[in-house]
């Protein structure tokens, strides 16, 4: 069995900002493991399909002008618990409620530039990932030092 997956975005104001380190390095440090991972600059398809849910609300067209504006870097990251505990590693949507520690509480004031973007349930990942990336772009392996993270 695969353990759990989410799709993780560095949208495109937290590359043009430098955090792209200070991101990715949040989720290596808490342990998670690194599946997939590219730079690009999303297509209107691609964005309009990623926030699909969000495609009748007044700031549906705002969010896509954004998100195409330039490089995004795509992720997945995998790990027991890893879709909520990741939601609460990035805070909540707008900056300025999202508690101090999260990615956003520390990072960003803007709910239109609030840096990251994480899938907030499994049928999301699941959607998300496939969007995003193609079976053999996903990465299956074992970090060696993954004993000292979780008990066998
Ligand atoms: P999330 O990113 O925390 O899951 P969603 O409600 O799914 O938040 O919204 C997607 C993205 O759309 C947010 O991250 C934010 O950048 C943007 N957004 C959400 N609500 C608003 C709004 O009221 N005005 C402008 N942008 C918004
Ligand atoms: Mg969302």
């Amino acid at each position: 069995m695969t353990a759990e997956r989410t799709f993780i975005a560095i949208k495109p104001d937290g590359v043009q900002r430098g955090l792209v380190g200070e991101v990715l390095g949040r989720f290596e440090r808490k342990g998670f493991k690194l599946v997939a991972l590219k730079q690009l600059i999303p297509s209107r398809d691609l964005a309009q399909e990623h926030y699909g849910v969000h495609r009748e609300r007044p700031f549906f067209d705002k969010l896509v002008n954004f998100i195409t504006s330039g490089p995004v870097i795509a992720m997945v990251w995998e790990g027991e618990g890893v879709i909520s505990n990741a939601r609460r590693m990035i805070g909540a949507t707008k900056p300025l409620e999202a508690d101090p520690g999260t990615i956003r509480g520390d990072l960003a004031i803007d709910i239109g530039r609030n840096v990251i973007h994480g899938s907030d349930a499994p049928e999301t990942a699941v959607f998300e990932i496939g969007l995003w990336f193609s079976a053999d772009e996903l990465s299956s392996w074992e970090p060696a030092d993954q004993i000292w993270r979780v008990e066998e």
